[in-house]
Parts: C-alpha cells; sequence; structure tokens
C-alpha cells in the first residue's frame, strides 16, 4: 500500500513516520524546500521525543521518501497548518492549496483524509468541489474523510498510537476505509461518525479545554479580590467525582486551544456567547499578569523582572502564541528592564540568558510564567544571595512554598 502524506510538520511527519514503520511506502510532501531537505538529510525542523530515531530507521528501510510534490498513491493524509487571519476567520489557504494538488494524481479507488483541524463543512464545503475536478464520483470512486488529529505537543507518537480516533466519513465506506487504514498503529478505539460532527468533535474538545481555563482564570481573579487560595480551592473541588477544574495561569498559548474556539465563533457567532468570553478572558490574563507585576515591583527604583519561561507550556520548546510573549511585550511597553530563561528555548529573544545564577543576578522579582518540571529543581538558596530581592511570584503554582519561605523568600503565587 502506498500513502501519500501533504504536510510535514508536528502532525504529518509523525504520522508518516509511523506509517512507514509499519510497512507502508509513504511519500510525504511539504511545499517548504528546506524541510524537504533536511529531512531527506536524516535532519528535523522540528523537535519531539522519540522521532528522530525512528525518522531515520525509514528512512534507510526506504520506506519514506519526500518531495515538494505529490506522487500517486493509495491514500492521501492532508495534515497542514489552518492559523487564523488577523479578522479572527480560519485561514484554509493550505488545505485548499494541498487539496488541489492532489487532484491531478487521483485514481478511482483513492481515499483522501484530512486531519487538520478546520471549521464545520470545510470537507463539505471546501474539500469535496475541489476533489471533484478529478473527474471522480464522490463516495463512489473516491472517499473522502476527516479524521482529526488530537495528540499533545510533546506526547505526540505516543497519543498517536494510544489515543481513541474519530473518524468521519462523507460515507459508510469512507470511514470503514479510513477507520481499516488507521487500525494498523492506533491500538485506542476508533470511533466512526460523518464529517461535519468529526469537525465539531476537534473543536468541541479544545473549547471545553479553553471555557474551563477562563474559569480557573476567572477564580484566580475572585481569589484575588475575595482572599482564598485559588490553588487549593480548585484542588479540593477537583476530589468532587464529577468536577474538573482546569488551572489559572499567564493566559492560554499554542497553535491549537487559542485558535480552533475562533472557527466556531466565524459560523455560529450568536450562539458562541461564552466561548467567545472565555477567548476574551484568557487573551486578557496576560495584561493581568503584567499588571500584577508591576504592582510587586512598583517601589523599586530601576527594578530588574527576572522571566522564567518563555514556551507556551511546561516541558515543551514551542513558543507559538505563548503568553509569556505578551507579559514580555507589556512589561516592556511599561518600560522594566528584563532577563529571561528558557532553557527549552534555542530562538534569540532579547534579554535572554543562558543560566539560572545569570538571570537571578541583580533581581527585584522572579516570575515563573511556564510550568518546566526543570524549575522546581532549581537550587534557591544558591541563587539567594544573587538577587536584590528575594521575592518570587509563580504564576503557575509549581515552587513549594514551605521551602521558598524557610529560605528566606517572599513567594507569592497568582490569585494572592
Ligand atoms: N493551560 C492552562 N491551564 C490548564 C491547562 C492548560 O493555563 O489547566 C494552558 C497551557 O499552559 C497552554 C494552553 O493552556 O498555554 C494550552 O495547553 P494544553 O496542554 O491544554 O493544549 P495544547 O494546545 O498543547 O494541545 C491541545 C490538546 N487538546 C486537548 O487536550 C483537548 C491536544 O490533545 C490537541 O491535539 C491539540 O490541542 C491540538 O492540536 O488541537
Amino acid at each position: 500500500k502506498k500513502l501519500c502524506v501533504m504536510g510535514l510538520g508536528y502532525i504529518g511527519l509523525p504520522t508518516a513516520v509511523i506509517f512507514a514503520k509499519h510497512g507502508f511506502n509513504v511519500h510525504g510532501v511539504d511545499i517548504n524546500p528546506s524541510v524537504i531537505n533536511k529531512l531527506k538529510n536524516k535532519e528535523l525542523h522540528i523537535e519531539e521525543h522519540g522521532l528522530k530515531e525512528m525518522l531515520i530507521e525509514v528512512i534507510e528501510t526506504g520506506r519514506l521518501t519526500f518531495s515538494t510534490e505529490p506522487v500517486k498513491a493509495d491514500a492521501f493524509i492532508i495534515a497542514v497548518p489552518t492559523p487564523i487571519n488577523k479578522d479572527k476567520t480560519a485561514n484554509l489557504n493550505y488545505v485548499k492549496t494541498a487539496t488541489e494538488m492532489i487532484v491531478p494524481n487521483l485514481e478511482k479507488g483513492n481515499l483522501v483524509i484530512l486531519e487538520s483541524t478546520v471549521p464545520p463543512r470545510t470537507v463539505e464545503h471546501i474539500m469535496i468541489p475541489i476533489l471533484k475536478k478529478s473527474g471522480l464520483s464522490i463516495g463512489d470512486e473516491l472517499f473522502v474523510s476527516h479524521s482529526p488529529e488530537r495528540v499533545l505537543p510533546g506526547r505526540i507518537i505516543e497519543e498517536l498510537i494510544l489515543n481513541d480516533r474519530i473518524v468521519g466519513g462523507i460515507n459508510e465506506k469512507s470511514s470503514q476505509l479510513t477507520a481499516e487504514l488507521y487500525q494498523i498503529f492506533v491500538t485506542g478505539k476508533i470511533h466512526i461518525t460523518d464529517a461535519t460532527t468529526a469537525e465539531m468533535v476537534k473543536l468541541m474538545e479544545n473549547i471545553y479545554r479553553d471555557v474551563n481555563i477562563a474559569l480557573a482564570n476567572e477564580f484566580a481573579r475572585i481569589a484575588e479580590r475575595v482572599g482564598f487560595n485559588v490553588w487549593e480551592a480548585i484542588e479540593l473541588a477537583n476530589q468532587h467525582p464529577r468536577v474538573n477544574l482546569h488551572m489559572p495561569g499567564p493566559g492560554v498559548g499554542g497553535h491549537c486551544i487559542a485558535v480552533d474556539p475562533w472557527f466556531v465563533i466565524e459560523h455560529a457567532p450568536e450562539e458562541s456567547k461564552l466561548i467567545s468570553l472565555a477567548r476574551k478572558i484568557n487573551d486578557s490574563t496576560p495584561f493581568h499578569v503584567a499588571n500584577v507585576i508591576e504592582k510587586y515591583v512598583k517601589d523599586i527604583e530601576k527594578p530588574i523582572i527576572s522571566l522564567l519561561g518563555l514556551a507556551f507550556k511546561g516541558n515543551v520548546n514551542d513558543i507559538r502564541e505563548s503568553p509569556s510573549l505578551k507579559v514580555i511585550e507589556l512589561l516592556r511597553k511599561k518600560g522594566f528592564q528584563l532577563k529571561i530563561y528558557d532553557p527549552y528555548i534555542n530562538q534569540h529573544i532579547e534579554g535572554k540568558v543562558n543560566d539560572v545564577k545569570e538571570v537571578a543576578k541583580g533581581s527585584d522579582l522572579l516570575v515563573i510564567l511556564t510550568d518546566h518540571h526543570i524549575f522546581k529543581e532549581i537550587d534557591f538558596k544558591m541563587i539567594k544571595g544573587l538577587m536584590r530581592r528575594q521575592v518570587v511570584f509563580d504564576t503557575r503554582h509549581i515552587l513549594n512554598k514551605g521551602q521558598l519561605e524557610s529560605a528566606g523568600y517572599h513567594y507569592i503565587e497568582l490569585g494572592s
């Protein structure tokens, strides 16, 4: 069986690699020639745990090839980005282009699967009209489905295999062929539905998280006003068998949760009141955090603020839509001198230093912005003497209050 994977990013590449590992001949396509060159040299343009070894292995067996153009295949998987435009509408140009690119290669009996996260009815209203140009009868000679990716960055390979999979075909035969294909490596359950429901399932999962995080962020602000420990309250509420509150933080980042809700708002604005409000609350959170930080240094002349964590969430090296970047921008606008530290991030960011001693030196306030596990290992006794004032503001509730206080720090959490 031959497979052609369109888009070799965080989802397409691991998917291509896993199919090749399971004996498929896979051709990976990306419109970016530098990505193709790197991959041909067995180098990764993204970082994901466990991917490199598998990539090298399948390239060496000859079962995974790359180019900027699709080839004929039995099945085509489209896993391209779906960003949002400035006006918060979905940008479906990559989906359209990828679909158009495969049209000349389509043959009777082929299967086309869209994995990208898309607004409802994208398969029906955007993809099908393009696929019709192949001259094949849709649903009879050409099978089409949506099977949204739902893996967590940082755990992609594991979750691709273990997670349940949603398969939404445009008809029964399309669903059946798609389910058979994923069964090759998916050990989770495969759930069959229609294409539009599958589109909504994916969006609803991320919206659930966004709304839940907005609620947690609201609780943190209520805690500031009323005076209670929001972290403890959430932990205790979650002991209830039917409660699963999420955690407050400096805001919601990443390319999924902060983006996907807009795909629904665009198509049902009147009905998406709660979804819109949650977006507003989460987007306003970095502003709030920057104001709280300002409050803690307001009596100091020319304060130095140390920010720990650039990644949008813990233990990943991804800064896309990271609330840390927003907090940095806002603090700079207020005129503060910043020192920034995140050992996961290689990109050049103004003010970034390379070790924890350097970031602590002369600091008046140390702020935790990302929940990296390694920040819990910081030797606060050791850096104590380097700081001008021993104050820590933890927006993620990851440090140990007792330990810091006994080491002579003033420890403040978000929500207090
Ligand atoms: N965050 C909080 N509080 C929380 C949980 C998360 O502030 O309690 C923040 C994180 O720090 C981060 C943002 O929210 O900035 C999003 O992080 P995340 O871990 O919730 O999600 P992503 O964006 O890494 O991945 C999500 C996942 N979706 C769900 O868990 C429902 C993943 O399974 C999806 O595949 C992915 O979106 C995607 O591609 O859509």
